[in-house]
């Protein structure tokens, strides 16, 4: 006989919404508030009364609004969406993700930094967590990835150890959102795996300009499994539309400064305003068969696959068009595990991912507080959930009947098993016939080849940032030693990366270091089993690890400053406006004064930022229009020549209008009058490709000294 299904719970995520419109202030009782200014007292001037039971609830809510920070990727900002396929991959995967092709799977995505804490500001050097939610009709699936393709760590042992290393330092807690510290570098000089996932966050990809302009990565290998039970290996890849882009150090840091929400505010205004940002997902599948068949091991997290021994299949699309209501219940609450996985996805041995399958429910109990946290709106799954797990605290669902256990004849033996072919979860069955060893494969060795790749592939502005980054990072420590190590390591993956950070940091590349034991393996283990060897050249370039090579042609979503004040030349400022607006770019006046700027022709313009209130690196280009009284007024302002000068600094497009030249002149701009990115009476169209391009960085070099 057959079972009786049960109904099934709908999850109804707009009922949980609490509307403020056109309702009664109410307590948590439901009972309505006729005064919500003063507390119950024993007379006007009196005592307040413990009776006060309204008072109480708001005071002792209040008291508990605080939930702990996560343990790591503390601050984010997060977005809903929808994820759309463009090939049914059933040949690789039984998902339905993957296979259905009429299907919109609504996703929350949370990008995140790693070390800092909740208010720390967004430009920080560090790796941007990139945490995808798909709501599937089979299930959650959770892709926990970050924006850089390796991670430090080849097995979860260590993962305590490198984040109590990045952390703020425990005697004086300093400093806040920063690797650039004693006890970080003292850490990866020890542990020579984390070298190359280190050299990503020295490069540009660890201050990116944007979060809509960033790649992502799961990084682990996984599985797909056929409904055959094939099972292939993938890596999982996210590509943005937009391009890659990133800023550099010097205006990080002033970014930091001027507006500590820089990410948190572009994405929330880009999707405000209908530039839904987009990705492209991407797979590198790998034949089981290929599992032994590269110079590296497919279960090594701090390796990637490079796109030239296996190029990326875009199957996909991921467009980001809703921002959260509430930041606590949504971004705060999302609770995201590698280990939520539907049928057709599968997991690889590689050890960090095993770790993590134990981590990420064991935190969400301490943070959310209760196995509940699955009830939570923003982590419901949108099909049904049925089992005989009970009780605890903050219990949503009201459980029917009183069969709370399988098998049943009572509830009718319900919820029942689901088979195979109906959508039951069945395990990839990897055969594994081996000693239990703690130990680590001799494949995992190699720690140099893959920096050594990476350093290669980099055009010479991006390593001109990577060098003046270690430097920086190196000089903010204090033990010698540490330093000398680090450059030692450096040479192991490149003698120039070596020799131009030791030149910077003034100390020499020592010939040899005391390399002490590597402490990441056994205490009895052969420690010839696991030296890391040199570096071994299996590929001359990866142009994808480039971000020159990652562009894209487009000015949508790029914020023009429009520097001016009253009596600018309308007709010219109208073009640009109008051509950049076309092409979905957002401009913005930027006036001498706030309110309105009366132009030449007499009409009133609102001014978006006062001078005062904004600065140029927030920014992506400049424009100053003519009309002679403009001109006059911008040139006696200190702050204009910093915005311009600034601008060239950053290797930014700037155009010039009639009586703007004036202000070419008496800038740093005069000294780059043939530069490809600086315009003087130039058409808008130029001026738009140029701030495609993102910078100019042929004027890095020459523009270096401006003094801003
Ligand atoms: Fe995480 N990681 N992680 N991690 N991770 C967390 O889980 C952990 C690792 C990543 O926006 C925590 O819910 C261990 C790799 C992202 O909410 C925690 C290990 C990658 C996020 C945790 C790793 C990541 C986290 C903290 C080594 C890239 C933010 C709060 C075995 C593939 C998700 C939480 C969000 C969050 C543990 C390594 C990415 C403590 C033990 C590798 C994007 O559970």
């Amino acid at each position: 006989m057959k079972p009786n299904r049960k109904d099934t719970k709908s999850v109804d995520l707009a009922k949980d919404t609490v509307s403020g419109t056109n309702q009664f202030l109410t307590t948590d009782q439901g009972v309505k508030i006729n005064d919500d200014g003063n507390s119950l007292k024993a007379g006007e001037r009196g005592a307040t009364l413990l009776e006060d039971f309204i008072l109480r609830e708001k005071i002792t809510h209040f008291d508990h609004e605080r939930i702990p920070e996560r343990i790591v990727h503390v601050r984010g900002s997060a977005a809903h969406g929808v994820f759309e396929l463009y090939e049914d991959l059933s040949r690789y995967t039984k998902a339905g993700i993957f296979t259905d092709t009429t299907r919109k799977t609504p996703v929350f995505v949370r990008f995140s930094t790693v070390a800092g804490s909740k208010g720390s500001p967004d430009l920080a050097r560090d790796i941007r967590g990139f945490a995808v939610k798909f709501y599937t009709e089979e299930g959650i699936f959770d892709l926990v990835g970050n924006n850089t393709p390796v991670f430090f760590i080849q097995d979860a042992m260590k993962f305590p150890d490198l984040i109590h290393s990045v952390k703020p330092e425990p005697d004086k807690e300093i400093p806040q959102a920063a690797s650039a510290h004693d006890t970080f570098y003292d850490f990866i000089t020890l542990t020579t795996e984390c070298l190359h996932n280190h050299m990503w966050a020295m490069s540009d990809r660890a201050i990116p300009r944007s979060l809509r302009m960033m790649e992502g990565f799961g990084i682990h290998t996984f599985r797909l499994v056929s409904s055959k039970g094939k099972s292939h290996f993938v890596k999982f890849h996210w590509k943005p539309k937009l391009g890659v882009h990133s800023v550099t150090w010097e205006e990080a840091v002033k970014i930091n400064g001027a507006d500590a929400d820089f990410h948190r505010r572009d994405l929330w205004d880009a999707i405000e305003s209908g530039s839904f940002p987009e990705w492209e997902f991407g797979l590198q599948i790998i034949p089981e068969e290929d599992e032994f068949k590269y110079d590296f091991d497919l279960l090594d997290p701090t390796k990637l696959v490079p796109e030239e021994l296996v190029p990326v299949k875009i199957i996909g699309k991921m467009t980001l068009n809703r921002n959260p209501d509430n930041f606590f219940s949504e971004t705060e609450q999302v609770a995201f595990h590698p280990g939520h996985i539907v049928p057709g996805i599968d997991f690889s041995n590689d050890p960090l991912l095993q770790g993590r399958l134990f981590s990420y429910t064991d935190t969400q109990l301490s943070r959310l507080g209760s196995p509940n946290f699955h009830e939570i709106p923003i982590n419901r799954p949108i099909n049904p959930v049925n089992n005989n797990q009970r009780d605890a605290h903050m219990r949503m669902a009201i459980d029917k009947g009183n069969a709370a256990y399988f098998p049943n004849t009572i509830g009718g033996g319900c919820p029942h098993l689901a088979k195979m072919e109906e959508g039951g979860f069945h395990s990839y069955e990897e055969r594994i016939d081996a000693k239990k060893v703690r130990d680590r494969s001799s494949s995992f060795s190699d720690h140099f080849s893959q920096p050594a790749l990476l350093y290669r592939s980099l055009h010479d502005w991006e390593k001109s940032h990577l060098i003046d980054a270690y430097i920086f990072e190196l000089g903010k420590c204090n033990y010698g030693t540490i330093k000398e190590r680090m450059v030692w390591l450096l040479a192991q993956i490149d003698k120039e990366l070596a020799n131009k950070v030791a030149i910077g940091l003034g100390i020499k590349v020592p010939k040899a270091i005391e390399r002490p034991v590597n402490q990441n393996i056994g205490a009895d283990a052969d420690p010839k089993k696991h030296e890391p060897g040199a570096a071994k050249n299996y590929l001359e370039k990866s142009e994808a690890l480039s971000q020159e090579h990652l562009h894209s042609d487009t000015v949508a979503t790029r914020k023009i400053a429009v520097l001016a004040s009253d009596g600018f030349h309308m007709k010219s400022f109208d073009k640009m406006k109008k051509y950049l607006e076309k092409n979905n770019a957002v401009v913005v006046l930027v006036g001498t004064h706030g309110g309105e700027l009366t132009c030449d022709e007499g009409m009133q313009h609102p001014v978006g930022q006062a001078l005062v209130t904004t600065e140029s690196v927030l920014f992506d280009a400049l424009y100053v229009p003519g009309g002679k009284s403009s001109i006059d007024t911008l040139k006696t302002q200190g702050k204009v020549f910093k915005f311009i000068n600034e601008s060239v600094k950053y290797c930014k497009a700037i155009a010039f209008d009639g009586e703007a030249e004036e202000l070419l002149e008496l800038s740093a701009a005069r000294d780059f009058r043939e530069d490809k990115a600086i315009f003087l009476n130039g058409t808008p169209a130029h001026f738009a490709k140029a701030i495609a391009q993102h910078r100019n960085w042929e004027r890095e070099e020459k523009a270096k000294n401006i003094p801003v």
